[in-house]
């Protein structure tokens, strides 16, 4: 009897021909999050807070209080964040059908683009070139936009504030729609703090990769990192946000499989 893929999936991560890469980031006080423009209301900071250390408030035990917004740090957007979604029955993080939490990546580098052009905005002519050396984006993926920004340690440099909002590179209206449309993608993710564009404010519509993307019940991920280890295809993610009731999103770890065997 031949072996189940499973089994032989269970054996090559014990030899490590199967390698886990994490592709979140450590959630922390200093953890940028989204800045908005009165009078919207901001979200809250991770923040920590001790219960106690093998003390006299827990002699055998070391635990700690948290807090933070839903979108904090490396997190999930669900289909219900945003009000194109809000009908949707299986659009929070705990009715989400479970079996779209685990699926394969296509990963777009534009990397170099964004290092010249912190407003770098991917069409579908990008998508087109993609597709062209790393064949069609199959239907059911994640597609991540490598832009290496997470490599922008500092807060305020991550966020990029300018007078005229923030300077932050992301998906345009089009290349979201070629996504939703075209390929019927899972998902969209990115390294900066929100999945759409700095400027996407003054896009049609305003922030596509929210309104269209949730609109059509697909997910978001923000601020991934080391999507620089990652193959253009092959890995194969497994992102599962916490089963928060009626949650909008929530921060989780983001893991991805890779072959170190093959080419995909
Ligand atoms: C709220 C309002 C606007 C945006 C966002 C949240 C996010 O990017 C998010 O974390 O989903 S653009
Ligand atoms: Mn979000």
């Amino acid at each position: 009897m031949s072996k189940s893929v499973l089994s032989k999936l269970a054996k090559a991560i014990l030899k490590q021909d199967i390698r886990i890469i994490d592709l979140t980031q450590t959630l922390q006080p200093s953890t940028p999050v989204i800045q908005l423009p009165p009078p919207m209301s901001p979200t809250k900071p991770f923040s920590s807070e001790l219960i106690s250390r093998y003390d006299e408030k827990g002699p055998a035990w070391y635990w700690n209080n948290i807090a933070c917004g839903e979108h904090t740090g490396t997190h999930f957007d669900a289909p219900i964040h945003w009000i194109t979604g809000r009908d949707l029955d299986d659009g929070a993080t705990d009715t989400v059908n479970p079996q779209r939490f685990v699926a394969p990546a296509c990963v777009i580098d534009v990397s170099k683009q964004c290092a010249k052009d912190e407003r770098f905005l991917l069409t579908p002519k990008h998508i087109l070139a993609w597709e062209k050396k790393h064949g069609k984006i199959p239907k059911g993926s994640w597609v991540l936009m490598r832009s290496d920004w997470s490599k922008r340690t500092d807060p305020a440099a991550f966020l990029n504030m300018h007078e005229d909002g923030p300077h932050v590179p992301g998906p345009n209206a089009d290349a979201v729609r070629f996504l939703v449309e075209e390929r019927d993608i899972n998902g969209w993710g990115v390294e900066a703090v929100g999945t759409d564009a700095g400027q996407a404010f003054a896009f049609e519509p305003p922030f596509p990769a929210h309104a269209l993307m949730h609109g059509s019940n697909k997910f978001g991920l923000a601020s991934l990192c080391n999507l620089d280890q990652l193959p253009p295809t092959g890995a194969l993610l497994i992102a599962a946000p916490l089963k928060i009731a009626n949650g909008s999103g929530s921060p989780l770890r983001v893991l991805a499989l890779i072959d170190d065997t093959q080419d995909d």
